[in-house]
């Protein structure tokens, strides 16, 4: 069967600044919490290595622009690092970054690779940390200016825009999961920080809609939709609470203006809400985005607690509901994350009957396989499972523009290994294989794969 894609559908890949840059102490940038945190506890990172040793982008950006065009990217995201950009998170600007970040967004048109910016991939600039991060409203405002900043240094030229990648990411990361600094476990902190974010966001909308400029500004969620074990209403219960607190609690007032209240009703219940202030609701709804990136790496299937919450642990989402381990799921062996294709269709036919089928492209998806230097065969990584699994969930795609999705591409993530906060070099995700100790980057089969399918806008399976 053939399947085609609608025309100028994005065709591409996804990374960001501190994941790839490299030079964290170099050409005046500011530090972040990666590199904070690096210092205080190395043992934290996979194998004791840092974000200083990322992938080089910051020395080869022209070549690796070129290797993106080779294998056919017609756009590629990546994010500009606060840290680099204003290294004290507010006043002064590193020259040196603004002229990078233009060379890069230059040279990417001149490749005809279509700048896909987003202002926030989980790197807060240290100085911001130290006062409380999105816990300090302070901290909101230096956001919007730093947004303001981005969006009239290069506004002319950049027309895609993202307020944060996967935000509830450093919410759970480092205010209930232990997984990013700060190392917090609190809930009520991690909703100030979730609705701070949010707040943030909408600063920054309502700072890029004043500048009229002629392109578009939306946020990257990890959307992964929650199954229940079974029918059993404890079970929906339990799915229901989940899809509140992990995508409802961003989609909702990214795409509505404002929160369900169901979630709120909830949060009130377990004294678990964030200060709301005069002006809060009606910024929210002034936050509304143009387009929806959706990361899905996925699925979570969960079911209603079998125990008793322990009377003295700390208040956490699980609360209400375990992790239900579905018998026969499809695995992908080499990171321990489920392979549930269907996955990509119910998030577009969600977002199409109860979003108003708001525009939105894949911004992430991708399979990480640990010890991938397995799979060498003549120099070039044979990662058929790669393609199958892009395959997999491109056809369901296909089957939800079908149907009348609003989607207009795909972005794999990654684009070359790179490192990935405290996992490091563990899994490798890219269409080009990283030798870290020359930096040499080679196209695996995927990436050559990739380039036909881009070439020819679809693919035949
Ligand atoms: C996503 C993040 C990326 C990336 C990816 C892979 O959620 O947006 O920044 O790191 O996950 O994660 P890992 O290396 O832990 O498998």
């Amino acid at each position: 069967m053939k399947y085609q894609f609608p025309q100028n559908f994005y065709w591409g890949s996804a990374a960001s600044a501190t994941q790839t840059e490299g030079e964290a102490f170099q050409a005046g940038k500011g530090t972040n919490i990666w590199d904070h945190w690096y210092q205080q506890e190395p043992n934290r990172f996979h194998n004791g290595v840092s974000a200083t040793e990322a992938s080089t982008f910051y020395r080869n950006y022209q070549s690796d622009i070129q290797l993106m065009k080779d294998i056919g990217h017609n756009s590629f995201r990546t994010s500009i690092s606060w840290s680099r950009l204003i290294p004290n998170g507010v006043g002064e600007v590193n020259r040196e970054a603004v002229e990078f970040y233009s060379n890069v967004i230059d040279e990417q048109i001149k490749q005809g690779v279509q700048p896909f910016i987003c202002l926030f991939h989980f790197d807060m600039p240290m100085a911001m940390q130290e006062i409380g991060g999105f816990e300090n409203r302070e901290v909101l405002d230096a956001y919007a200016n730093f947004a303001e900043t981005c969006f009239k240094l290069y506004g002319d030229r950049v027309k895609h825009w993202f307020t944060f990648n996967e935000p509830i990411v450093p919410v759970e990361g480092g205010y209930l999961y232990d997984f990013h600094y700060p190392n917090v476990v609190d809930f009520k902190r991690a909703s100030t920080v979730a609705f701070h974010t949010m707040l943030a966001h909408a600063k920054a909308v309502e700072k890029y809609r004043a500048l009229d400029q002629d392109g578009q500004i939306g946020i990257i969620l990890n959307l992964t939709p929650s199954y229940p074990r079974s029918q059993n209403p404890a079970d929906l219960k339990a799915a229901n609470i989940c899809d509140l607190m992990f995508n409802r609690s961003f989609l909702d007032p990214a795409v509505k203006g404002e929160y369900p209240q169901e979630l709120v009703e909830l949060l009130k219940q377990h004294d678990q809400m964030p200060v709301v202030e005069v002006g809060d609701c009606e910024l929210i709804a002034k936050g509304k985005i143009d387009l929806l990136g959706v990361n899905y790496y996925q699925p979570r299937r969960v079911k209603a607690r079998e125990n008793a919450v322990h009377p003295e642990a700390p208040f956490m989402p699980e609360h209400f509901f375990d992790y239900y381990e579905m018998p026969g799921r499809k695995m992908n062996p080499h990171r321990g994350w489920e392979i549930y294709e269907k996955g990509v269709y119910d998030i577009l036919t969600n977002l199409k009957d109860n979003y108003g089928n708001v525009p939105c492209y894949i911004s992430e998806n991708g399979m990480g396989v640990e010890g991938e230097e397995k799979f060498l065969v003549d120099g070039q990584i044979q990662d058929d499972y790669r393609i199958d699994f892009i395959k997999g969930h491109l056809k369901w795609l296909h089957k939800g523009i079908e149907e009348g999705a609003n989607c207009l591409g795909y972005h794999l993530w990654t684009f070359i290994d790179n490192w990935s906060w405290c996992n490091a070099y563990k899994n490798r995700y890219g269409f080009y294989q990283l030798d870290l100790k020359t930096q040499k980057r080679s196209v695996k089969k995927s990436g050559e794969w990739y380039a036909g399918v881009s070439k020819a806008n679809g693919f035949e399976d």
